[in-house]
């Protein structure tokens, strides 16, 4: 078919339109080039972008470290299989398994395979280590959730437009509220059958919900008393987007070589993607240590594109961005300069009624029902005034640069983020 050598942006959306099944509904803004914390639409219009493509961008859009470490292996070897050994994805397990802190690894591609991994990996550990009758294990999360979108993961959200006319769902799931200990405790107690506690460490689609400060701590605490495992969901909070390398890292400030401090909840299983690779292409990972890792034998998990050499290649250099350009420690400086200065504004607004969030992962809620499109019509105009940002559900619009972004970009985004709000200030 001719491909139409320029398009314009009404162009490109009437391609998806006619020939892409309508599974999103994006803002009418068609973008052809990223570059750190900006994009451009194909009209040359120029964006800050504070999507980061759902916190995938933490490193800034085509970081030069990270497409070079892309080009250099995409011109040696890109996919084997598992069929056979290459020379980059030991050195890649190693690199990781040190950087997170644990014995193993189990490469996948995008975060939602990496969650279906977690759950397999955490039914399994119950019937061969905990002694859970097969097929009995039941795994507790959280409402509000977001995990992912396969017919399993769906199986325990609780949002109806994930989950309609998708039955019949996967048995074994226990929802509690989330940031409920009570709750947790509850169920623990209650049910002999408990193999695992997936947990996001703020939940990002509900709305950037953070949990109380000793929420998670108590959570591990519970799982360690009845022998659960904790598995942390770090696929958008991770890769120091909440301004330590994990949100389960607490307060620690993340010089190097995590040192685990006191404030570090350990996951049982911990669960990344999105930043792992910078955005450049699909990785994610599943770390946990050889009593929990090692129930995986030979040919019972895996995928086509898993653990191929250009992903090795590519998570690597976007992990040492993370840590050669310190990233958390910015990302959390940025953030409460973020909160203060929004913060002080909502105080005289009618239009926002408060914000909220960690390092670079923030929402400002919106004073209208869950049901109005002013927070689509503040994003529209948001992007007209050169800032890329999308509600999350119905009046909460998540604010999440890549985490590169430097102070006077970020006041600059605060102006335009405030001038807009005023536009809507009755
Ligand atoms: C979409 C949301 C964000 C995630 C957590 C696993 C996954 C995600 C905590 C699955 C993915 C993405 C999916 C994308 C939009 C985006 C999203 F709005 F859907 F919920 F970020 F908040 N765990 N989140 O956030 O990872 O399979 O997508 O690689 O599906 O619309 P994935």
């Amino acid at each position: 078919m001719h491909v139409l050598e320029k398009l314009s942006s009404a162009e490109a959306i009437s391609l998806e339109e006619k020939f892409g099944a309508h599974n999103y509904h994006p803002l009418p803004v068609v973008l052809s080039r990223g570059e750190g914390v900006y994009v451009w639409d194909v009209e040359g219009k120029k964006y800050y972008d504070f999507l980061s493509a759902y916190s995938a961008v933490n490193q800034g859009h085509c970081h030069p470290k990270i497409i070079n470490a892309l080009i250099e292996q995409a011109q040696k070897l890109t996919l084997t299989s598992r069929a056979f050994y290459n020379d980059k994805l030991g050195v890649y397990e190693k690199f990781i398994t040190d950087y997170f802190g644990f014995d193993k690894v189990l490469p996948m591609n995008t975060g939602a395979e990496a969650v279906e991994t977690a759950l397999k990996i955490c039914r399994k550990w119950a019937y061969e280590k905990k002694g859970i009758a097969e097929n009995f294990a039941q795994i507790i999360v959280c409402d509000g959730n977001f995990h992912g979108r396969t017919t399993t993961i769906i199986s325990f959200s609780n949002d109806a437009n994930a989950r309609k006319n998708f039955g019949p769902y996967t048995e074994g799931f226990i929802q509690i509220p989330y940031d409920d200990v009570e709750a947790l405790e509850k169920v623990l107690e209650t049910s002999k059958n408990i193999a695992g506690f997936l947990v996001e460490p703020i939940q990002g689609e509900a709305g950037v919900y953070v949990p109380s400060e000793e929420f998670l701590a108590k959570a591990k605490a519970l799982c360690e008393k009845h022998n659960v495992l904790f598995i942390a969901d770090e696929v958008q909070t991770g890769i120091a987007r909440t301004g330590s390398l994990l949100a389960v890292c607490g307060n620690c400030t993340c010089e190097n070589k995590c040192e685990k401090q006191a404030s570090y909840i350990t996951p049982d299983i911990l669960i990344l993607g999105k930043a792992v690779s910078g955005g450049v292409y699909p990785v994610s990972a599943v770390l946990a240590n050889d009593e929990i890792m090692n129930v995986i034998k030979p040919g019972q998990h895996g995928s086509t594109f898993g653990g191929n050499p250009l992903a090795a290649a590519v998570a690597m250099a976007a992990l040492e961005v993370v840590n050669d350009e310190k990233l958390a420690q910015n990302a959390r400086r940025l953030g409460k300069i973020f909160r203060e200065k929004i913060g002080a504004y909502i105080q005289n607004s009618t239009i926002a009624t408060l914000v909220r969030g960690k390092g670079l992962l923030n929402a400002i809620v919106i004073n209208d029902t869950e049901d109005s499109d002013t927070a689509w019509n503040i994003c529209m105009k948001l992007a007209e005034n050169g800032l890329l940002a999308k509600p999350t559900h119905g009046n909460i619009i998540r604010f999440a640069p890549p985490l590169v972004m430097n102070e006077t970009q970020l006041n600059e985004c605060i102006s335009i983020i405030i001038n807009t709000l005023k536009e809507f200030e009755n």
